[in-house]
């Protein structure tokens, strides 16, 4: 049977075996493994790869230089040959010595879990920032991985499909990488003060904004779609959406929020991607409030759950007000469903149920309708009145004697904000 290799073309779909290697590092702090191989036949299966078979290995400490036992190397050359595999796709992150022995030894496409994230992420980009973004992740990663590759770059980095960064930026030198990603950067700045613009644009019109946040495939593309009827794209396939996506959702009794979508989360999310989506995701910085999507049915929930409130914390919006949405209750299990917490702050749906959306839409309205309170205000402390009047809505206005009174209507948020220089003022009924 004919083995394809790397160097073919790319019109050959790829074939692969995936490799995990459990090692005791892993068992201590990580995800469940086979939770996560079962997450790779997703990624992988996104990226348009057939995945033919699956190798375990439980080993102290990876080999230094070929990641996998020897042994192991000869199991993985002869499943490659016994089912006519063309790629292996590792589950975690490998050296750029160890892709390049394995890829000599075993004459097969070698790529490791954040090359198949990078990969998917490069299919997906559709904007000029999204495309920018992909770029310098996917050369960030490379250029540490090209050292001692002599002329022959091409080998690393092909990625799946066409979709790496292209051989013939590959079959330049490193140098030629630095360069291009110093422009990337330069083009990423220039976007980067245009969103800014926006925002800014955004926050003087004083329009509230509300986020939708969580793992990838929870469903909150569906989400944004049934609450505001927008075009977006939906699939049952990990990180769907790529840029993030804006539209006005209608509360209850008339006020407009703009509602966010953005891009998923997974685990071990490659810090390069990270890093150069740090505008892109700093979207939910703006949020007045966080909507965490869960996928309720997935049995990762608790550790996707965690990873996400880990990510929200990385872009410092960890502490903003958050409402989590435990969405697909139609696939859950009875038993699935009990374990759910339950309390203010949490809702079970399911985005398909009207009745669900309606019931968002009123716990939203409810989070950002805030509390109204009394202020007494001394005539001389117009600091404080001009504050009430930026930070809240004032509602009513009453005088006595050289104080006024101010109806106010706070949000939490804001409360939590200014209370400092608030709390002395209220006026207790
Ligand atoms: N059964 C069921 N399926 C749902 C529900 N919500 C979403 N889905 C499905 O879940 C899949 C993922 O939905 P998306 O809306 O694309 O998920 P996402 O969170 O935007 O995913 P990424 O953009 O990839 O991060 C799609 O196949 C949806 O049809 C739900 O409440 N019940
Ligand atoms: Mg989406």
């Amino acid at each position: 049977m004919a083995i394809t290799t790397h160097d073919t073309e790319t019109d050959i779909q790829d074939r692969a075996i995936l490799v995990t290697l459990v090692t005791d590092k892993i068992k201590r702090i990580g995800i469940d493994p086979e939770l996560s191989l079962q997450e790779l036949v997703q990624l992988a299966e996104t990226a348009g790869v057939e995945v033919l078979d699956v190798l375990r290995q439980n080993k102290e400490t990876p080999d230094s230089k070929w990641f996998i036992g020897k042994g192991k190397v000869e199991e993985l050359r002869m499943a490659a040959d016994g089912l006519g595999a063309n790629t292996a796709i590792f589950d975690q992150e490998l050296s750029g010595a160890q892709v390049r022995n394995l890829e000599e030894s075993l004459d097969l496409k070698i790529i490791d879990r954040t090359q198949l994230i990078l990969d998917i992420f490069a299919g997906r980009a559709k904007t000029r920032e999204g495309i920018i973004q992909v770029e310098l992740a996917q050369l960030s990663y490379l250029l540490p991985r090209l050292s001692g590759q002599g002329k022959n770059l091409s080998r690393l980095g092909g990625g799946i499909g066409t979709r790496g960064p292209g051989e013939s930026k590959l079959e330049t030198d490193r140098r030629h990488i630095r360069g291009r990603i110093t422009e990337l950067k330069r083009q990423l700045d220039e976007v980067v003060k245009t969103r800014e613009l926006h925002r800014e644009r955004r926050r003087k019109a004083g329009a509230v904004q509300v986020a939708l946040v969580g793992y990838t495939n929870a469903g909150k593309s569906t989400l944004l779609k049934q609450l505001t009827d927008a075009d977006v794209y939906i699939e049952n396939q990990l990180f769907a959406t790529l840029d993030p996506t804006s539209r006005v959702l209608q509360l209850t009794g008339g006020k407009e929020v703009v509602l966010t979508d953005t891009v998923g989360f997974i685990q071990n999310l490659p810090h390069d991607l990270v890093a150069s989506f740090r505008a892109t995701l700093e979207e939910v910085n703006e949020a007045n409030l966080v909507l965490h999507v869960v996928d309720a049915s997935s049995p990762m929930r608790e550790e996707q759950m965690e990873i996400v409130q880990t990510i929200l914390q990385d872009l410092g919006a960890a502490s903003k007000p958050q409402i989590v949405l435990f969405n697909k209750i139609d696939l859950c299990e009875p038993e699935q469903l009990e374990m759910l917490p339950t309390g203010t702050g949490f809702l079970k749906i399911s985005a398909f149920n009207p009745e669900d959306l309606t019931r968002i839409i009123d716990i939203i309205s409810d989070e950002l309708a805030g509390d109204t309170l009394n202020f007494r205000i001394p005539g001389d402390r117009g600091d404080i009145s001009s504050l009430l009047y930026r930070v809240g809505e004032v509602l009513e206005t009453t005088y006595d004697e050289n104080d006024v009174i101010y109806n106010v209507r706070l949000n939490k948020e804001d409360y939590d904000k200014w209370g400092y220089m608030l709390a002395d003022f209220v006026d207790q009924p």
